[in-house]
């Protein structure tokens, strides 16, 4: 009702400009620092044996290697990063790859609702696709402008900011495209599905 009246009266818009106040989701810290949170250890992922897969259930439909990769249109995306362990991250600049530049053509509607990305050393994370068309969601490959850090999922990973970082899957391999949404490895103990951090969409719970 606030924001209607406001609307109304005043004319302001609906969509505030980004500033420093607005831009932490609730119940998070800023920090400068970039905390390393794996479960367990880092998988050693050569560039040369890296592959980026799509696959619908189990059938793959395109799959990229380090070099076809690279050749992909690379792009900048600067962005704030939020934690549910409740630190947010402004301002981060890392360059890759537009999932749906990686999907190019080969989207159903009908079929492939959901994703699942999986990982070299075993960790998946589900999300809805259309979380990750229209630039929402990309595969980086570096970070501050330099390669992407071992511990920070390089050589490459997902990048979801606008979802909490546990969708950001390090390592990634590949994605699972699907008609159902299941839980990925955090979202089995009690992750939320979605995990809004405008919602504070921590845990399946809240
Ligand atoms: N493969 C893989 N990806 C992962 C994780 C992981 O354990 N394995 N942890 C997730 C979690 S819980 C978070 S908060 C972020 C942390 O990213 P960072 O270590 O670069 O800060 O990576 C996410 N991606
Ligand atoms: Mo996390």
């Amino acid at each position: 009702l606030y924001i209607s009246l406001n609307y109304m009266f005043f004319k302001k818009p609906l969509k505030v400009e980004k500033d420093e106040n607005n831009r932490v989701p609730p119940g998070q810290t800023v920090t400068d620092k970039f905390p390393v949170l794996t479960d367990g250890p880092a998988p050693e992922v050569k560039k040369d044996e890296w592959v980026f897969e799509i696959k619908h259930e189990n059938e793959l439909l395109r799959s990229f290697n380090w070099e076809e990769f690279n050749n992909l249109k690379q792009e900048t995306i600067e962005t704030d990063i939020h934690c549910v362990t409740r630190w947010s991250k402004l301002d981060t600049v890392w360059t890759g790859v537009y999932i749906e530049d990686l999907l190019d053509g080969l989207v159903n509607e009908e079929k492939h609702k959901f994703v699942m990305a999986y990982c070299f050393g075993g960790y998946t994370t589900n999300l809805p696709l259309e979380d990750l068309l229209d630039k929402k969601g990309s595969v980086v490959t570096t970070f501050d402008g330099k390669d992407l850090e071992k511990d920070h999922g390089g050589p490459a990973r997902l990048l979801v900011p606008h979802l909490y970082l546990w969708k950001s899957a390090k390592w990634v391999k590949g994605i699972h495209l699907g008609e159902s949404d299941r839980p990925g490895y955090w979202e089995q103990y009690g992750y939320h599905m979605y995990g809004d951090p405008w919602k504070e969409q921590r845990f399946w719970y809240d």
